[in-house]
């Protein structure tokens, strides 16, 4: 496939898989590598031959937290006029769904990049943990926000002011993750999963991956009418009859949008 300074990028069928590649920075997060990331995202995105995407590392590190030594010597109207962190909005304007595959260190950016994916499929080996506050800073790519959301506020108060590590079982167990594996079947479960999604009718997909984040958003009588008008607009869609009509015939739907 494809290959870029910090990424491995190819095809398997409707999946679009991006492995991290910065093995001697433990997949760091440079700014090269988030440029490149959300690019390959976007256009996987607006790929209609691409139903899903995974995003994974190596066995050590999906990725150990953004590039510390580019970071270090940022002054703070540096920081606050390059604005930095924004390249990674580009996730909130993807449409189908993003899988993490996380095994070794997730840590700091790291954690917040497998949390900004859509689920996340952890080997038994994966270790999150926020772990800025021992550099001087906090978590900057919605760490504080997404882990207290997922996690609670207990468990992610401590990790981001003790900066510990979290296993995989804990973090399943919290709900951080959706399901852990053997390190040796991650990718194959990644992709098996992410290939299901990408057969699905893909108008269904999208109404669901954005109902399911409106629930961040709104509150639930908001939600639930938001859900229900999303509902209504599918029987628009040709996927809508065909599901329905398959399912009544008892044979093997043949979907149109996927
Ligand atoms: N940045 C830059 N380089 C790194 C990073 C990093 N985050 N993590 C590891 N590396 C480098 C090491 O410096 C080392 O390089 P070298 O061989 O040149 O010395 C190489 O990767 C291998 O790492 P180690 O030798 O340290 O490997 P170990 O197995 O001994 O330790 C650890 C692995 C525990 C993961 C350790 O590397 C570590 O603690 N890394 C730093 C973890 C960390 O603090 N992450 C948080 C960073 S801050 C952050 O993420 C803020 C996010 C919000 C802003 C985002 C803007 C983009």
């Amino acid at each position: 496939g494809e290959s870029l300074e910090t990424l491995l990028v190819e095809r398997r069928g409707r999946v679009g898989l991006i492995t991290l590649n910065r093995p001697k920075a433990l997949n760091a997060l440079n700014a090269t590598l988030a440029t490149e990331l959300t690019g390959v995202l976007a256009e996987f995105d607006a790929d209609e031959a691409i139903g899903c995407s995974v995003i994974t590392g190596s066995e050590k590190a999906f990725a150990a937290g953004a590039d510390v030594k580019e970071m270090a010597g940022k002054a703070y109207p540096q920081a606050l006029l390059e604005d930095f962190i924004a390249v990674w909005d580009g996730f909130a304007r993807l449409r189908k769904p993003v899988i993490a595959a996380v095994s070794g260190f997730a840590l700091g950016g790291g954690c917040e990049l497998a949390m900004l994916c859509d689920l996340i499929i952890a080997s038994d080996s994966a270790k999150f943990g926020q772990p800025e506050i021992r550099l001087g800073v906090v978590p900057g790519i919605g760490g504080t926000q997404r882990l207290v959301r997922a996690i609670g506020k207990a468990k992610a108060m401590e990790m981001v002011l003790t900066g510990r590590m979290m296993e995989a079982a804990e973090a399943e167990q919290a709900g951080l993750v959706a399901r852990v594996v053997p390190a040796a079947d991650l990718l194959a479960e990644a992709l098996k999963t992410a290939e299901t999604i990408a057969a699905m009718p893909l108008p269904a997909v999208i109404a669901a991956k954005d109902c399911v984040d409106r629930a961040y958003e709104l509150t639930l009588a908001e939600g639930v009418r938001y859900e229900r008008r999303a509902f209504y607009a599918l029987f628009a869609s040709e996927d809508q009859k065909e599901g329905m009509a398959a399912f009544i015939e008892k044979r093997p739907p043949v979907f149109k949008h996927r």
